[in-house]
C-alpha cells in the first residue's frame, strides 16, 4: 500500500514537474517600429550594386546639362551580361541602374521623350539597356532596381506642373515592362541651371512639395506592392548621409520623418546616426563608388579603389547594420573595366578569407541569464546558424553577459552580432572582453548592433570571449554571434 501511495505520488510529482517545465514562456514583445517585410528582405542582401551609365561616361562630366546629343551615347561593346555576371562573382544581391540621370538621357525608349537610347546610335537606335541589365538580372539571379532622376535637366517643363506627369508616366513605364523592381532611388539632387529644352535657364523649385511625392508613391505601391523606396526620408530606406562609405558608428535604423525630405540640407548627422527613439524603421542605404566619380572617366583608371579599402567600406557599412550600395559605372565600351572587375574579385576573396572559420560555431556558450531559463531562448540559439531563433532575457534584464569558450586559445580578429529585428533594434551599448593573463580584457566597445554589427579587433590569441551588453532599451533579442 505504502509503495503503491509512494508511486502515485512519485507520478503525480513528475506530471506537475513536466508541466511546469513545458509552460511557455512568452517571447519578449516588439519595441519601438518594426523593419517590414520588404525591408527585412532587404537588409538581408547587405550587398548591392549601383550602375552609373548615360551620355556622361562620353563627355567625361559628372552631371549632364540636358543639352547633350544622343548621338554621343555609342558604347562599342555593352555586355550588361558582363556587369552582372561580375557582380555576382562579387556576392552582390541586387542591382540599381540609372535609367535616367539628372541630364535626362534615358536608358530605354521612352515614348515620352526623344532623348533616349532611340536616337542614339547604340544598336541602331534599336537598344535598350534597361531591359537589357533587368533580363541579365533575372538571369543571374540578381534583384533589380531603378534610378529615375526627379531632377531633369533636359526636360522643357521641369519645375512646372506638366514635368510631375511625365515623371510620373516614366515611372509606369519602367514598373510595367521591367518588372519585378525591388527598390527606387530618389536622389536628392534637385533644381539648379539646365538646358531645359532651350531655355538655358536656372529652375528651383520647392523640393518638399514640388514632387507630390505621396501621389507619386502610392501610384508606384499600386504596381510593385513590394517596393522599397530610397531617398533622405524614406519611407523604405533613407541615405547615410555621405558618399564615402560610412555608416554611423551609432546607427538606429529608427527615425522620424516628418522633418526631412529629398535634398533638405543639413540633416547628414541625423542620416548618419538615426535616432534611438525615432518614430518610424527607416534603415541607412551606404552609396559609395569604386571610383572617384560616379560616372566611368578614363583618368580615374588608377583611382579604383584597392580590394582592402572596399572591405573596410564593408566595415563600416555592411559590418555598422547597413547594406551597402556600391557603384560599379561601365566604361565607354560598355564593360566593366579590367582594374574595377579585378578590385571586386580581391574584394571577394578578401570577404571569404577574412571570415573563412566562425570559431563560435563549435564554441561552448553560456550567458548570466536567458529568459524563463526556457530552452527557447537559450545562449546556443546564437550559434545554431538559424536566424530565426534568438537568445533573449526576461523583460527586467536590459544588461548580460555571453562567453564562448573554445576550449583551446585562438586567434581572434573580428567579433559579428546580430540583433532579431523583426522585434526591434533594442541594444544601445555593448562591450567586447577577452581571457588573458588570468583575467577579462576589455577588447573593444560600441554602441548599437542593429541588423549587423562586425567589430574588427587587434588579433588576439585568447580561450575565451565575453560580450557584455551594457545598455538597451529593452530586454536584448539576438540571433547571431560568430567569430573570427
Ligand atoms: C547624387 C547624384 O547627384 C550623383 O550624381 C549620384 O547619382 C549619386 C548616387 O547621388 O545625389
Amino acid at each position: 500500500m505504502i509503495t503503491f501511495r509512494n508511486s502515485l505520488y512519485t507520478s503525480l510529482f513528475i506530471v506537475v514537474l513536466g508541466a511546469c517545465s513545458k509552460k511557455e514562456v512568452k517571447a519578449p514583445a516588439a519595441v519601438g517600429p518594426v523593419p517590414s517585410a520588404s525591408q527585412l528582405a532587404w537588409h538581408e542582401m547587405e550587398t548591392n550594386a549601383f550602375i552609373h551609365f548615360t551620355i556622361n561616361t562620353f563627355t567625361g562630366l559628372e552631371w549632364g546639362m540636358g543639352s547633350e546629343s544622343e548621338k554621343l551615347f555609342n558604347p562599342s561593346e555593352a555586355n550588361p551580361d558582363q556587369w552582372i555576371q561580375v557582380l555576382k562573382e562579387a556576392g552582390f544581391k541586387g542591382v540599381i541602374l540609372t535609367c535616367k540621370h539628372h541630364d535626362g538621357f534615358c536608358l530605354w525608349p521612352s515614348m515620352y521623350t526623344e532623348h533616349s537610347i532611340k536616337n542614339s546610335p547604340y544598336k541602331k537606335g534599336k537598344g535598350d539597356l534597361v531591359r537589357e541589365v533587368a533580363e541579365a538580372c533575372k538571369r543571374h539571379e540578381l534583384k533589380f532596381g531603378v534610378y529615375l532622376s526627379p531632377w531633369d535637366r533636359n526636360h522643357a517643363q521641369y519645375g512646372k506642373p506638366e514635368y510631375i506627369d511625365y515623371y510620373r508616366n516614366q515611372l509606369k513605364e519602367l514598373f510595367e515592362a521591367y518588372g519585378p523592381v525591388f527598390e527606387m532611388w530618389f536622389d536628392g539632387a534637385n533644381g539648379g541651371d539646365g538646358y531645359y529644352g532651350g531655355a538655358n535657364e536656372k529652375r528651383s523649385i520647392h523640393g518638399a512639395s514640388y514632387y507630390d511625392w505621396p501621389t507619386t508613391l502610392n501610384q508606384v505601391r499600386a504596381m510593385e506592392p513590394d517596393i522599397i523606396f530610397f531617398s533622405d526620408a524614406g519611407p523604405g530606406v533613407r541615405w547615410v548621409g555621405n558618399e564615402r562609405g560610412l555608416a554611423g558608428e551609432t546607427n538606429w535604423n529608427n527615425i522620424t520623418p516628418d522633418t526631412l525630405y529629398a535634398g533638405k540640407a543639413g540633416i547628414e548627422n541625423l542620416l548618419n546616426t538615426g535616432s534611438e527613439n525615432g518614430t518610424h524603421w527607416i534603415p541607412a542605404e551606404v552609396d559609395v563608388s569604386i571610383r572617384k566619380g560616379w560616372f566611368y572617366h578614363a583618368e580615374e583608371d588608377s583611382l579604383v579603389k584597392s580590394p582592402e579599402r572596399l572591405f573596410e567600406i564593408y566595415l563600416t557599412s555592411v559590418g555598422r547594420g547597413s547594406t551597402l550600395l556600391l557603384n560599379v559605372p561601365p566604361d565607354k565600351r560598355g564593360l566593366i573595366h579590367e582594374n574595377d572587375v579585378k578590385s571586386l574579385k580581391g574584394f571577394k576573396a578578401l570577404l571569404d578569407s577574412e571570415f573563412k572559420m566562425n570559431l563560435a560555431m563549435n564554441a561552448k556558450i553560456e550567458a548570466t541569464s536567458y529568459r524563463g531559463t526556457s530552452p527557447v531562448y537559450a545562449p546556443s540559439q546564437l550559434i545554431d546558424d538559424n536566424k530565426e531563433t534568438y537568445w533573449a532575457t526576461d523583460d527586467d534584464v536590459t544588461m548580460a553577459d555571453i562567453e564562448l569558450d573554445f576550449e583551446r586559445p585562438q586567434r581572434v580578429k573580428y567579433v559579428l552580432l546580430q540583433e532579431y529585428i523583426p522585434l526591434g533594434q533594442r541594444v544601445k551599448s555593448f562591450e567586447v572582453e577577452v581571457w588573458k593573463d588570468n583575467a577579462w580584457q576589455k577588447v573593444a566597445s560600441a554602441t548599437t548592433i542593429g541588423y549587423k554589427r562586425i567589430l574588427k579587433l587587434d588579433p588576439i590569441e585568447t580561450q575565451k570571449v565575453r560580450i557584455r551588453i551594457t545598455g538597451a532599451k529593452a530586454c536584448p533579442v539576438l540571433s547571431n554571434l560568430e567569430v573570427y
